[in-house]
Parts: structure tokens; sequence; C-alpha cells
């Protein structure tokens, strides 16, 4: 059995219907072209390969990662394969190099009997707060108690947005006290009342619009320092939030928050409304950090662990299907 009739049968046991439907713009642009590129070659030569490249490229997966994919294909697979089998290797390398022991860390660090407090950065409009809100109905389902603290002190109305959450999903909320309030300030007093009443989880919202990276150091080196003040081996996650629509920029953008602070886990938001899907792989190769959550969409049950399997299987099912695009 080839590698991709082995991954369809591993994803096709516990099918992810809304992330297949999720991924299909991706797929689209993805298997479709590629299989057009099956119908016009007999078998593998570097023609073949140079189309491949142009068609994994449009695909966002950043040029570092296609050539990876493309040199290791290179080296392995010989004039005269047929392109089944080469694009069965395709499918195999994507997977080797998304797949180093690192990437697998993609659970939540969320323990028992302990205050966990994750604390969500990223550029602004990426899907923070809309995150924190998915994240906190999961949380309830699992009987955690909450408490969500609004750092995002820059931004007018970002404080309202979360209380709004906080209201409908009946969480208690630590607020400013007056505009403008030092944001690390916000950050203690949640603490002391997150330890005070005992929650499960604390989830820091902070402000994405800082104007340069000296400015996000020190803010984020001083969120971290208070953090670490009142509970050692905290944060248990620092989870970046990036906007899968944004592709590349979104990416260089976060990048300036992981090089400023240790961010142990990304969100890629917003995959309902992109057709670049490739960007989870681009986000590997550039920043290394493990996507540990994936939002298919608005509803609270959209926000998905990341399963690379699935989501390889999704984006190239049909490359092997005569029928379906
Ligand atoms: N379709 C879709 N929209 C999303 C998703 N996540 C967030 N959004 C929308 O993106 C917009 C920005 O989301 P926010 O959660 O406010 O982003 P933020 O990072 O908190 O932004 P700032 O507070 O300005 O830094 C909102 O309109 C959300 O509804 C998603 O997974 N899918
Ligand atoms: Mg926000």
């Amino acid at each position: 059995m080839g590698f991709f009739q082995k991954l369809k049968a591993k994803c096709e046991e516990k099918k992810q219907i809304k992330l297949e439907n999720t991924l299909q713009k991706t797929r689209l642009v993805f298997s479709h072209n590629i299989k057009k590129l099956s119908h016009k070659y007999k078998e593998y030569d570097n023609h073949y390969l140079a189309e491949l490249e142009e068609i994994l490229i449009a695909s966002d997966m950043g040029m570092n990662m296609v050539l990876r994919i493309t040199n290791k294909i290179r080296k392995k697979v010989q004039k005269g394969w047929s392109i089944e089998d080469t694009n069965d290797y395709l499918v195999k390398v994507i997977m080797d190099l998304y797949n180093d022991p690192k990437s697998k860390q993609n659970e939540l660090n969320i323990k028992n009997n302990r205050v966990n407090v994750i604390l969500m950065v990223g550029v602004n409009g990426s899907g923070k707060t809309t995150t924190i809100a998915k994240l906190t109905k999961q949380f309830i389902d699992q009987k955690q108690k909450v408490l969500l603290v609004a750092g995002d002190t820059f931004r007018a109305g970002a404080v309202e947005q979360l209380n709004q959450w906080a209201e409908r999903l009946q969480v208690a909320i630590v607020k400013p006290l007056k505009e403008g309030q030092d944001p690390a300030s916000v950050i203690y007093d949640g603490l002391i009342k997150g330890k005070q009443h005992r929650v499960d989880v604390i989830i820091i919202d902070t402000a994405g619009r800082l104007q340069n990276k000296v400015n996000l150091m020190n803010e984020l080196n001083k969120i971290n320092r208070i953090i670490k003040r009142e509970i050692t081996d905290a944060p248990h996650e620092t989870l970046l939030v990036i906007d899968g629509v944004t592709g590349q920029n979104g990416i260089s953008q976060a990048k300036n928050f992981s090089e400023v602070t240790d961010v142990s886990g990304i969100v890629l938001t917003k995959m309902d409304g992109t057709a670049k899907g490739g960007v989870v792989l681009a986000i590997k190769e550039q920043l290394n950090i493990p996507v540990k959550l994936i939002c298919l969409g608005e509803q609270p049950t959209d926000l998905q662990e990341f399963d690379i399997e699935q989501y390889i299987y999704n984006l190239t099912k049909n490359l092997f299907n005569q029928n379906e695009t």
C-alpha cells in the first residue's frame, strides 16, 4: 500500500467533515492543479517538477518549504516514475517535513490542580479575542473554571468586547479600573484574583497594536515578569494567533512576536475564508512552532486541535481520485 492509502485509511476512520469542507478552497487550487498536470504528463520528468513547483508556491507554503519539497523529490524520484507514484511521494515528503518531534506536541499544556495561565498574543485583528471566547466555551464544557483578563488596554472597545464575551459565557473577568491603565497591572490583578478564587484557567488578552519591536519586547517582558512573579511556571501557554487569510504577510508579522517572547503554540484562525491552506507548512518552515489549534469558522466548536495527518489528507485527498476536484 502506498503512503497516501495508509494515510487515507487512518483519516477516514475518524472523518473530519468540517475540516474537509474548510480546506475545499485550498484543495481546489492544490489537488485540482496537480491533477491537471497528471493528465498532461504521462510520467515524471523535469518539466513536471517545474510546474509542480509553481502550484506549491501558489498554495502559500513559502518559497523555502517549496524548495525543500522539490529538492527531496528531485533526489529520490527517477525519470520514468509514474505521476501517481510521484504524487504519493510528494504527500510523504510534505508529511515528513512537517512532522518532526517538536511539532507533535500540539496538546495544550493544561493540568489539573493548578492555576493554568494562557497568554494570547498576535497582531491586531488576527482573532485573539474571538479565540479566547471559543477556548473559554470549550473549557466551560469540560467543567473548568475560567477567568478572563482584559490586558488589551490600548484599543478603545477591546475591553468591552471581551466583557461582552464574559457576560455571554458567564465567566469572571478582570478589567482595567480606568482607561489606559498599564496592561501589566491589570494582569497582576487578574492573577491575584485567579489564585484567590482557585480558577482552573486564566486567559489573558493582549493588545496587538504596538508601534515597534522594542515596545513589543518591553511590554511582553514586563507582562511575563509579573506573571512569573505570581505563578512561577506560568504562562503555561503563550499562544500566537495568526490570521490564515493573510498568508505569508501574517507570518512575517507573527515573527516579531516569536522573536521577542517564548511562544509555545500557534492558533491559526479564519481558515474558513482562505485558499492559502499551505500556510501551515510555511509556519513550520519560518517559525518552527507547533500549530496547536486551528479555527474553522465562527462557532465555538470550530476551534479544533490541529492534526497534521488529517490536515494533509484533506489537502491532498483528491489527488488520487479520478472523479472529484
Ligand atoms: N471567519 C472567521 N472569522 C474570524 C475567525 N476568528 C476571528 N474572526 C473575526 O476576525 C475579526 C477580528 O477578530 P478579533 O478576535 O477581534 O481579533 P483580535 O486579534 O482580538 O484583534 P485586536 O483586539 O484588534 O488586536 C472579528 O470580526 C472576528 O469575528 C475565524 O476563525 N473565522
Ligand atoms: Mg482583541
